[in-house]
């Protein structure tokens, strides 16, 4: 298998880092967003989507979301375990890792797709049509991304991690989120402090730099 990546965009990252927890090596090719490789004929004859991440499987199977990637790995290589092990967990989990997604990721890439120079004709990500930047878009997805930020601040009050007591793929989506609001300058604020603290946990382990 081989995984098409860009290694500053978020969701391959999701990725990278799921599979550096799972202590997987995948070899990998970096196809460059920024400068339109990702809808060049090349990569389309690959992911007629042009989005990132893409696993091309060695009989040419193509899997292109970033949890569908995950669900895939995690059933080839179950431990550690990241998904969930019985139907409650396994729920709970998706459930946390699904408001991580569209709860947060959602508005932050309203808020860098309608404001960010490099995309100012590309608001909308791969093959979908072609689209102006939308001012209000940015300025709403910058408020669901504060919201987002203050909602998970209150979730680590009460919780170690974000899914419960052991760390989980919707860790992974809550870290590389908050990483990316950094690039619409959305950080947290000085009293969310328990944002702060599991920030810096999961910023520690290993694989959080893959
Ligand atoms: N829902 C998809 C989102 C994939 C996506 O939008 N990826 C971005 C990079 S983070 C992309 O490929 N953008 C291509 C573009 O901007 O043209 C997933 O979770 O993998």
């Amino acid at each position: 298998m081989k995984l098409y990546h860009m290694p500053a965009a978020p969701n391959p990252r999701r990725v990278r880092f799921f599979l550096a927890e799972k202590g997987l090596q995948v070899p990998m090719e970096e196809v460059d967003i920024p400068s339109g490789a990702n809808l060049a004929p090349a990569f389309l004859a690959i992911n007629p989507r042009g989005v990132l991440p893409t696993l091309q499987l060695d009989d040419g199977t193509v899997i292109d979301e970033s949890v569908a990637i995950c669900r895939y790995i995690e059933g080839l290589h179950p431990e550690p375990n990241l998904m969930g092990r019985d139907p409650l967990e396994c729920a709970t989990i998706e459930m946390w890792q699904r408001r991580m997604e569209f709860d947060g990721m959602l508005g932050i890439a309203a808020a860098f797709r309608n404001s960010a120079p490099a995309f100012a004709e590309r608001a909308n990500p791969g093959t979908a049509p072609r689209a102006a930047q939308i001012p209000e878009l940015a300025a709403r997805g910058l408020e669901q991304a504060r919201h987002w930020m203050a909602q998970l601040d209150r979730r680590l009050q009460e919780s170690p991690y974000v899914a419960g007591a052991r760390f989980t793929i919707a860790d992974i989506t809550a870290f590389v989120c908050v990483e990316f609001a950094k690039w619409v300058r959305v950080r947290a604020t000085e009293e969310q402090r328990a944002l702060a603290g599991w920030h810096a946990r999961i910023a520690s382990r290993p694989a959080a730099s893959a």
